[in-house]
C-alpha cells in the first residue's frame, strides 16, 4: 500500500496580496514535499485556500472602503493566481466563504458543546465608547503581556507569537482611533482547552518534531486556559445557537477547519463527495501542516484539542514543519512602506523556476533568511546557469554534435566512472532523505553539488580529446553515457523545486513521457535507454546582468521614504508672516481610508480621510508619485480648515501636506490618532 499524505499549507488571509516572504516559509516547502511524495508513489492530497473571516479581513476592508465580501473576492482571486504563476500543485484551493465550510465549522462547535467542552460566560470585554462597540483582536493594540512589545495585537503578539485574550494586553487602545478602551460585560462562549491538557501532553510527548515547534507547543500546553471562541461581529461563521444573532465564531476556530472543508470541496468537485473521509478519517493518513512560526500554537495545540473533542474520528497532525520568516534585504516585506518587489515586473523579467529555486535554496528552515537582489543574481547565474545549466548544455550539445544525438552504450567503466556513478547514487539517496524531512534547502545544495561534481568529471575526462582518437571510442561512450545518466539524476532531484525546467530537461533527454506521472525509484533504477534520440539542446536559464540588479536595488531604495538628496535649485523664501497667520491654520492628523485615481487625470487621487471628527474627501495631486493603494491606512497631515474647492469636477474638502514637487515625500504620523492637532 502506498503511504497516504494529506498536506496542508496555512490558509492565507484574503486581505492583501501575498509576496515572496510568505511563499518561502509555508508554501514552497509544502509544494516541494507534495511533488516529491507524488513522485515517490505516495497517495497525496495537497490542500489550501483563502482564510476569509475574522478581523484581519474586516479591518482591511474598513480601511479600503469595501465590504468584507468585496475585499475577499478581490484578494482570493489575486492570491490564487499568484500560486498558479508559481506553479503550485494544490489539489484544491478553496475559500472559507465556500458554502460547505459553515456547516462543517458549526458541527465542530456543536460536538464540542455536546461533549462538555463549551461554556457560556458573561465577562468583561474591551469596549470602545467612541466607536460604540466591543473591539477584539486586531482592532486592539497594546503591550504584550509576555514580551512587552508595545504594538501587540488583541489576540496574538507578532513579535513573540504569544497568544492570549485581548483583556490580557496592557494599555489597550483602539487600533483605528487610538482611543482608550473600557471593560464592559458581554456574554461569550469559551472552549475549555484546559480539559485537554493531559491528552495533548501525552500526544505531543511521542512526537519527533522540530525542536522549536515542540518547545513552543509544550509551553502552551502547560498554561492552557478556557478561551473565548466567539466574537461580536456580523462577518464570520454564525454561532449555531438560538438567540445569538450578532455572534460569530472566532476566526482561529474556523480557519483550521477550512482544511477539512477544502478537502470536502475537492471531493465534491470530483463527484465523490465522501472521498474526503479517505484522508481525514483514515488513521494511516499522515497529516502534515506547513506553516510559518507564528502559527505554531494553533496547529500544535488549539486545533488538535478541537479535534480531540469531536465525535467524528478526525486524524491529528503527523508533523508540523514550521518555518521561520523570510525578509527582503533585511526588513519585512511591506507594500505599504514601499519595501516590496513589484511582481508584475518581476515575472516579465525572470522565470517561475528562477524564483522557486532561489526561495527553495534560501528557505528559512532553521533561522530567518532573506531575499537580496545580489544573492538572487548570484544563485541564478552561478548555480542554475553556471553549474546545472552549463553541465546539461555541454553534455547535450556534445552528444548531438558527436554521437548523432543518441544515448551511447556503456561497455566498461574505469575508477573515475564508477566513482561518478556512486556520487549520483549517493546524491539521490541524500535528496530522498532531505525531501522526506522537509529540507528543501538541503535538497537544493545536493542538486548543485552533484552538478558541480558532474562538471569536474566532464573536465577531467575531456571528451573533446577522446573524440579525436577513434581507438578511444568506447571510453568516449562511457563518459557521455555517464554524463547523460547524471542528467537523469539531476532531473529527479530538481523536479520538486523547479518542476517545469525539470520536465523540459526530461524532454531534452529524449523522453516523451511526463516526469510528474512517473516514479522516483523506477527512474532512478532504469538507465537512460541506449540509442534513445535526444532533442535539440537549448539554453535553460538566462544570465542576469549587473545593470538590471542595480536598477532593481535603486528602485527598491527609491520606494522607501527617506531620501538624502542635495537640492541645488532651492526656491527663494516667501514673505514673512506673523504667528497669527500660523494660528489660522487648522492642521490635523488624518488617516487615509481609501485612495483611488480620478479618471482622465494623471495626477489626481481621490482620498477618503478620517480626521477624527468627520470623514473628508480630499483630492491630492500626487498620483504620479505614489501608488494609490499604498496610501491606505497611512496617517498624514491635513489642512482641515481650507475652503472646499472643485478639482476636475470632484470636491476637495482639505489638503494633505507633502514635501517636494518634482519628486515628493509624504510625512507620515506613526502613533497619534486621527484628529490630533498639528502645531
Ligand atoms: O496567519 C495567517 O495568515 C492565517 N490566515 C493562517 C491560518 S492557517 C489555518 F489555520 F487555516
Ligand atoms: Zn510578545
Amino acid at each position: 500500500m502506498p503511504e497516504k499524505y494529506l498536506i496542508t499549507s496555512a490558509l492565507p488571509y484574503a486581505n492583501g496580496p501575498l509576496h515572496f516572504g510568505h511563499i518561502a516559509g509555508a508554501y514552497l516547502p509544502g509544494d516541494c514535499f507534495a511533488r516529491f511524495q507524488r513522485l515517490k508513489g505516495s497517495d497525496v492530497l495537497f490542500i489550501c485556500g483563502s482564510d476569509e473571516y475574522g478581523v484581519a479581513i474586516t479591518m482591511s476592508s474598513d480601511l479600503a472602503g469595501r465590504t468584507p465580501k468585496q475585499q475577499v473576492d478581490i484578494f482570493h482571486e489575486i492570491n490564487k493566481n499568484f500560486f498558479k504563476q508559481l506553479n503550485f500543485s494544490f489539489d484544491n484551493y478553496s475559500r472559507t466563504t465556500w458554502s460547505g465550510h459553515i456547516p462543517t465549522v458549526q458541527d465542530f462547535f456543536l460536538d464540542l458543546k455536546d461533549n462538555g467542552y463549551i461554556e457560556e460566560k458573561t465577562e468583561n470585554h474591551l469596549f470602545s465608547v467612541k466607536e460604540n462597540k466591543f473591539l477584539a483582536d486586531r482592532y486592539v493594540i497594546g503591550t504584550c503581556p509576555k514580551c512587552g512589545f508595545d504594538k501587540a495585537r488583541g489576540d496574538e503578539c507578532p513579535k513573540c507569537a504569544a497568544s492570549y485574550e485581548a483583556t490580557d494586553l496592557k494599555n489597550p487602545k483602539s487600533k483605528l482611533t487610538g482611543s482608550d478602551l473600557i471593560l464592559k460585560p458581554s456574554n461569550h462562549w469559551y472552549l475549555r482547552f484546559d480539559k485537554f491538557k493531559e491528552k495533548l501532553s501525552d500526544w505531543i510527548d511521542k512526537k519527533n518534531w522540530k525542536k522549536n515547534v515542540i518547545n513552543l507547543a509544550k509551553e502552551y500546553i502547560k498554561d492552557l486556559k478556557p478561551r473565548a471562541i466567539t466574537r461580536d461581529s456580523d462577518w464570520g461563521v454564525p454561532l449555531p445557537l438560538k438567540g445569538c444573532e450578532g455572534k460569530v465564531l472566532y476566526v482561529w476556530f474556523d480557519a483550521p477547519i477550512g482544511y477539512i472543508s477544502s478537502t470536502k470541496e475537492w471531493a465534491e468537485k470530483r463527484g465523490t463527495p465522501n472521498a474526503w473521509k479517505d484522508y481525514w478519517l483514515d488513521p494511516t493518513t499522515k497529516l502534515i501542516h506547513f506553516i510559518g512560526k507564528d502559527n505554531i500554537p494553533f496547529h500544535t495545540v488549539f486545533f488538535p484539542a478541537m479535534i480531540m473533542g469531536q465525535n467524528v474520528p478526525y486524524i491529528l497532525p503527523y508533523d508540523v514543519p514550521a518555518n521561520e520568516f523570510f525578509l527582503l534585504e533585511g526588513r519585512q516585506f511591506s507594500k505599504s512602506d514601499g519595501w516590496y518587489i513589484d511582481l508584475e515586473d518581476f515575472f516579465k523579467r525572470y522565470s517561475t523556476d528562477q524564483i522557486r529555486y532561489y526561495l527553495g535554496s534560501n528557505a528559512p528552515e532553521t533561522a530567518d533568511s532573506e531575499f537580496t537582489w545580489k544573492d538572487f543574481q548570484a544563485r541564478c547565474n552561478a548555480e542554475l546557469l553556471g553549474k546545472l545549466g552549463n553541465f546539461i548544455n555541454r553534455t547535450l550539445v556534445f552528444t548531438k554534435n558527436n554521437l548523432e544525438g543518441k544515448i551511447p552504450e556503456i561497455k566498461s567503466y574505469d575508477g573515475d566512472d564508477k566513482n561518478f556513478l556512486s556520487q549520483m547514487k549517493e546524491a539521490i539517496q541524500k535528496a530522498d532523505d532531505a525531501y522526506s524531512n522537509f529540507q528543501v534547502r538541503k535538497a537544493s545544495q545536493i542538486l548543485m553539488e552533484l552538478a558541480q561534481a558532474a562538471n569536474v568529471y566532464f573536465d577531467i575526462k575531456k571528451p573533446w580529446v577522446l573524440v579525436k582518437d577513434p581507438s578511444r571510442k568506447e571510453e568516449l561512450h562511457t563518459v557521455l553515457g555517464c554524463c547523460l545518466e547524471c542528467i537523469k539524476h539531476l532531473v529527479l532531484i530538481a523536479y520538486p523545486i523547479i518542476p517545469s525546467t525539470a520536465e523540459e530537461i526530461w524532454h531534452l533527454l529524449g523522453y516523451n513521457s511526463k516526469l510528474e506521472q512517473l516514479n522516483w525509484d523506477k527512474i532512478k533504477d532504469t538507465p537512460v535507454p541506449f540509442n534513445q534520440k535526444i532533442n535539440e539542446p537549448k539554453i535553460l536559464f538566462r544570465k542576469i546582468e549587473d545593470e538590471e540588479i542595480a536598477e532593481q536595488i535603486a528602485k527598491l531604495k527609491k520606494g522607501l521614504a527617506p531620501k538624502d538628496k542635495k537640492n541645488d535649485k532651492v526656491d527663494s523664501l516667501k514673505e514673512q508672516i506673523s504667528f497669527d497667520d500660523i494660528e489660522k491654520l487648522d492642521l490635523r492628523v488624518g488617516q487615509i481610508l481609501s485612495a483611488e485615481k480620478i479618471e482622465k487625470s494623471k495626477k489626481l487621487l481621490k482620498l477618503k480621510v478620517d480626521i477624527g471628527l468627520e470623514e473628508r474627501q480630499i483630492v491630492a495631486g500626487i498620483g504620479e508619485f505614489v501608488q494609490a493603494e499604498s496610501l491606505v491606512g497611512k496617517k498624514v497631515i491635513v489642512v482641515a480648515n481650507l475652503k472646499p474647492a472643485k478639482l476636475m469636477g470632484t470636491e476637495s474638502q482639505g489638503m494633505i501636506l507633502v514635501a517636494g514637487d518634482k519628486e515628493i515625500e509624504i510625512p507620515y504620523i506613526k502613533e497619534l490618532p486621527p484628529g490630533s492637532i498639528v502645531s
